[in-house]
């Protein structure tokens, strides 16, 4: 008998996490819907029987769970997930609050395999999720020594009110989550500013990226970016390898993966889209470039799916991932 509870039923992720687990036919006996306080009570149709979002509170997380999937802000999974944890459950947790925790996984699933010192597995950040799927057949390939990426990143990324302040901004109307608008034009800012001038966001990107491809010595540096797009996010990646590669090496790696889909003839004008990505699960790369200005270095131009691969959809792979460990 296999228990499965979904924190922040309601949200964005959440409402994406149940359209995957069913679209997957992710077997398992019991569900329990929760979110916030404010959202409790509503009705979700899944699978043809209708649920009742509950609100979560302590004693609820000792309802016999083996797995958890939380995507409901990183003071609920601070609080929530160790409880969940204590009384036996695996949680996979989709916000940044315990990614960079001693012992705890931060997985892709195409990358990376948990280790489970601890029951709390955390899912990472959009933008690197998208990213470490290229970077991980290259390093096997060619060694990496430098990452550099500049990230166009959807508004969907802040939830439903990225999404209204771009409405608002197409209505002539003043944003309320942005300090600027987001309509017609590019933010340099995504979350709160270090003391250092980085964004945490870009800081996630870079802290991430060394333990998932597990190289505490990486060279990567970031530069995130928010576009009037409502959905996907693009990540240009600026690569410089440790062996010699050519673009035609990178490419021949790229079309033979079956991680990535290679997207690259210009020649006709394709490359991947935002808009081709949406509402897909792949990584799409392409614009495979020399960068002429250093040594063994690669220019990549990287879509994908910042609801699905980006978060509902790899929360779901490492739940089948660890499914799988537990047979
Ligand atoms: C954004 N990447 O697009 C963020 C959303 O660390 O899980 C996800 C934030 C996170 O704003």
């Amino acid at each position: 008998m296999t228990k499965l509870a979904v924190v922040g039923a309601t949200g964005l992720v959440g409402e994406k996490v149940l359209e995957v687990l069913d679209r997957k036919n992710i077997q398992f006996d019991e569900l329990v819907l929760f979110s916030s306080p404010r959202s409790a009570g509503k009705e979700v149709e899944f699978q043809g029987k209708t649920y009742t979002v509950e609100a979560l509170t302590d004693d609820k997380t000792d309802g016999q769970f083996d797995y958890v999937i939380m995507s409901a802000g990183g003071s609920t999974s601070e609080h929530f997930a160790p409880l969940f944890e204590e009384n036996g459950a695996i949680v996979i947790d989709n916000s940044s609050h315990w990614r960079m925790h001693e012992g705890i996984d931060l997985i892709v699933p195409e990358v990376n395999e948990p280790k489970l010192n601890r029951k709390i597995i955390a899912n990472p950040n959009c933008s690197t999720i998208q990213s470490v799927v290229p970077l991980k057949p290259l390093q096997d390939k060619f060694g990496l020594k430098r990452v550099a990426y500049t990230t166009y990143q959807a508004v969907s990324g802040s939830g439903l009110a990225g999404k209204e302040d771009l409405l608002k901004g197409e209505q002539g109307e003043e944003p309320t989550n942005y300090p600027h608008p987001i309509y017609n034009n590019v933010l340099p800012h995504i979350d709160s500013f270090l003391e250092d001038g980085y964004t945490k966001e870009e800081q996630k990107m870079i802290d991430e990226t060394r333990k998932i491809l597990n190289d505490n010595t990486l060279n990567v540096t970031a530069t995130c970016v928010r576009v009037p797009v409502q959905d996907s996010h693009s990540v240009h990646m600026n690569v410089t390898l440790d062996k010699e590669a050519t673009v035609e090496d990178i490419k021949k790696l790229f079309d033979e993966d079956d991680r990535v889909v290679l997207v690259d003839n210009v020649e006709n004008n394709e490359y991947p889209l935002a808009i081709h990505s949406t509402g897909k699960d792949e990584v799409f790369v392409g614009r495979i470039r020399k960068d002429e200005s250093l040594d063994n270095t690669f220019h990549i131009w990287c879509t994908s799916d910042n609801l699905l691969k980006g978060a509902s959809l790899n929360a779901v792979q490492v739940l089948e991932q660890v499914m799988n460990l537990n047979k």
